[in-house]
């Protein structure tokens, strides 16, 4: 039985299905696939498995960060918050954070993994029992939808940890700012985790870790198209390839076929030659300077910004302006 502090909902995607994403991927030149794809169920456990690797700094820097600030963060936000989290994976940070929120609040975690989200939102309702959570089965684009099932009362707070933000293109990055303020109304607030800009040896090693889990993660985006569409190809004939673009300030992750090859789903066929490359992310890094001059663009102006001793990563609290 569900404890009474649960709830669960999903709203249906509007957008294409996976064939037509797929399709109209690597139609493209060069070829590429969005990253949303890279979480089934397969791929949440993997990604779950990267955060723990030596390599990955990004997942336990947070989390310190999250663990030392905490309170301080809660006293910012004030009591009862409606904290809505984008892209939630295993609600682990959430938990760090909300420990320290006094009661009334509301968790309202958001992911497109239905029964990863289910089970990570079960086992932290039990675990909060004096947080209200509502659990929404989403693409966490759907800021209008996602708005429309908040609770109305309380300060809204965004929260978007693991530096997510980071997938996004900058002008993506600066579009989905804008628009999480329609999700957030009046006196609303940001808590953003951004990855920061480093020598690139920490971070070809973060995405290339020794055990091959980040091949993996990526590989089964593969394996994935195998088991749902059907598609003819042999996962093993692609590498993953992943390295720091320095100038570009952005890691930038790639499948790489191994040799020349059709790839067929369905009725259609995608040629590949040997070396030619699917992309498949980018995970950009700022500065705090250069994230503050993006947030502020959007309309957010910084309240507090926490970094780690090694300057590895940062946590940034956002308030919405008063609209004009
Ligand atoms: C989810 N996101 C922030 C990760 C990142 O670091 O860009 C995705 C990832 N892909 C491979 N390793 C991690």
């Amino acid at each position: 039985m569900s404890p009474r502090n649960f709830a669960f909902r999903e709203i249906p995607s509007p957008d294409a299905g996976l064939l037509e994403v797929v399709i109209a991927g690597l139609n493209q030149e060069p070829k590429r696939l969005p990253c949303s794809l890279l979480y089934d169920e397969a791929g949440s456990r993997l990604f779950d498995a990267i955060c723990d690797t030596d390599e990955y700094y990004i997942t336990r820097t947070e989390v310190a960060l999250l663990e030392r600030h905490g309170p301080q963060i809660a006293e910012w936000i004030g009591p009862a918050s409606v904290v809505v989290e984008l892209g939630a994976g295993n609600l682990q940070k959430a938990r760090l954070l909300l420990q320290h929120f006094p009661s009334p609040v509301t968790y309202v975690p958001v992911d497109i993994s239905k029964e990863h989200l289910r089970q990570s939102a079960l086992e932290f309702a039990e675990a909060l029992n004096h947080v209200k959570v509502q659990a929404i089965c989403a693409d966490f684009h759907q800021a209008d939808a996602i708005r429309s099932v908040l609770p109305l009362e309380g300060r809204r707070v965004l929260f978007f940890p693991g530096s997510t933000i980071g997938n996004l293109e900058p002008d993506e990055a600066l579009q989905f700012l804008r628009q999480s303020q329609q999700i957030l109304g009046n006196k609303g607030m940001v808590l953003v985790g951004v990855d920061l800009k480093k020598d690139a040896s920490i971070l070809n090693a973060a995405y290339n870790d020794a055990a091959g889990i980040t091949a993996l993660f990526e590989t089964n985006i593969l394996v994935r198209l195998k088991r749902e569409l059907g598609a003819a190809l042999d996962p093993q004939s692609f590498v993953y390839k992943g390295f720091y673009n320095e100038p570009l300030g952005r890691v930038e992750m790639y499948l790489v076929s191994l040799r020349e090859q059709t790839v067929r789903i369905g009725p259609r066929q995608f040629p590949f030659k040997t070396g030619e490359r699917i992309h498949l992310e980018n995970s950009y890094k700022y500065s705090v300077s250069e994230f503050q001059a993006l947030a502020a663009k959007a309309g957010l102006l910084p309240l507090d910004t926490w970094v780690d001793a090694d300057r590895l990563f940062s946590l940034h609290l956002l308030e919405c302006q008063a609209p004009r």
